[in-house]
């Protein structure tokens, strides 16, 4: 960890109070906002994802890091939308519809954000119709549909039937504490990460059609 950028160590150790500073060193030292993005916010949001997958650390350090990483965004987002630097890939996400827990979606959402990727979020209990207007509205490449509550696996079902239905060209990522891999076969989602870390991999591979 010493041999990393004192920015990326504070994302990762979560110190969000020093991370605007850090960033603004890292912008008197010349360093442009999408450099800061592409080589001392994602490596520390990459690391804090394989900590995660390996239960070296766990939700509260995950928050904390992701919050320290929001710090950072709220400094760079101006002047990246500025320098009209755009994600290169659009994402929509939402927790579906009856199911008010968004505490995993969020962490999904910060962390593809971390991973560069532009992110609408619809938030909690996100009916069907709402997805299919705003894949219409944003032309995402991918969507993620999150879920905790068991009740709540048929809407994430009737959801992405309504999305092919449509016959929205969008890829489709599931999760949540009750979705399986075969879960998500089964009701016809390309693909099914078991937390934030994985879903960051498994949207760009779709994204770069590895998945
Ligand atoms: Co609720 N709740 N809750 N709850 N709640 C659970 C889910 C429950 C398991 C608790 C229990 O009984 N042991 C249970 C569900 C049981 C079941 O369905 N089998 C339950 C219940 C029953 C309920 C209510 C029905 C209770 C009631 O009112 N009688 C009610 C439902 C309300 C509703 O949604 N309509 C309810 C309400 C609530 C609160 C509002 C109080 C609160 C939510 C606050 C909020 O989210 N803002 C709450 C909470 C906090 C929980 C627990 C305790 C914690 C959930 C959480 O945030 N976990 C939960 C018990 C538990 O999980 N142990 C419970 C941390 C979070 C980081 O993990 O969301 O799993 P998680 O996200 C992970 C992965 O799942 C994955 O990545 C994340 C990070 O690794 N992931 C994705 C999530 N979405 C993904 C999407 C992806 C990929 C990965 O791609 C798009």
């Amino acid at each position: 960890m010493n041999e990393l950028h004192p920015l990326t160590q504070a994302i990762i150790a979560g110190k969000r109070k020093e991370v605007p500073d850090l960033v603004a060193q890292c912008l008197a030292a010349g360093e442009s906002a999408s450099a800061i993005v592409e080589h001392r916010l994602v490596p520390g949001m990459a690391i804090i994802g394989e900590k995660f997958k390996l239960n070296e650390i766990f939700v509260p350090e995950m928050l904390i890091a992701a919050r320290a990483m929001k710090e950072a965004l709220k400094v760079l987002e101006p002047l990246l939308a500025a320098a009209g630097v755009k994600p290169e890939h659009i994402v929509v996400i939402g927790t579906v519809e009856g199911d008010l827990h968004d505490i995993g979606k969020n962490l999904v959402a910060m962390m593809w954000k971390g991973a560069n990727l532009g992110v609408i979020d619809l938030g909690v209990n996100v009916p069907p119709a709402r997805f299919v207007e705003a894949i219409r509205e944003h032309q995402p490449e991918l969507v993620g549909l999150s879920t905790l509550l068991t009740t709540t696996m048929p809407a994430m079902r009737d959801t992405v039937k309504a999305i092919r239905d449509a016959g929205l060209s969008v890829k489709i990522v599931v999760g949540g504490a009750p979705i399986t891999r075969e879960f998500a076969r089964e009701i016809g989602a390309d693909s099914y990460a078991p937390d934030a870390g994985s879903a960051v991999d498994m949207a760009v591979a779709l994204l770069q059609g590895k998945a």
